[in-house]
């Protein structure tokens, strides 16, 4: 299978609790392609006991959710899906991403996937909405690691 490219927005980011997975060969091999933002705003909430990061499947609603686009091989496909709980907890859903580029420069978009929430408490949606998800932000949710649940 050739590579699949992958849109981050939560703990798998860089610099957030669950980045390491992406670089652990061991898990498969993820390529970084660049920074960008969902073309559609969504929802992007933290939610429930463990102060989870979600982007809930309701375009036009919330932010362009920034993150990052990896190219991902299938093992590695395959470990995310298992580690997002895919399709129970996430669904890995199709998505337009606008990559960052030199202003003025003509727009670069890819498909990619993403862990989105289909389902969902409705009173979810109107949690803040999060642009750029930071698990030590100002709205002080931290993330509660997957080992200590
Ligand atoms: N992990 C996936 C979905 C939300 C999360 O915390 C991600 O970073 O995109």
């Amino acid at each position: 299978m050739a590579c699949v490219l992958v849109f981050v927005y939560g703990t798998l980011k860089s610099g957030q609790p669950n980045h390491a997975l992406l670089l652990d060969r061991a898990n498969g091999c993820a390529t970084f392609r660049g920074c960008g933002r969902t073309l559609e705003p969504f929802p992007l909430v933290i939610a429930g006991p463990y102060n989870i990061p979600y982007l809930l499947q309701l375009p036009g609603t919330g932010h362009c959710v920034r993150g990052e686009v990896y190219a991902v091989d299938e093992p590695m496909l395959r470990f995310l899906d298992d580690f997002e709980d895919c399709p129970d907890m996430y669904q890995r859903t199709p998505a337009t991403i606008v990559l960052d580029g030199e202003p003025g420069a003509p727009q670069e978009t890819l498909q990619c996937f993403l862990y989105s929430k289909a389902t969902y408490p409705p009173e979810w949606v109107c949690l803040p909405h999060h642009e750029d998800y930071d698990s030590q932000g100002a709205h002080g949710l931290r993330y509660n690691p997957r080992e200590n649940r």
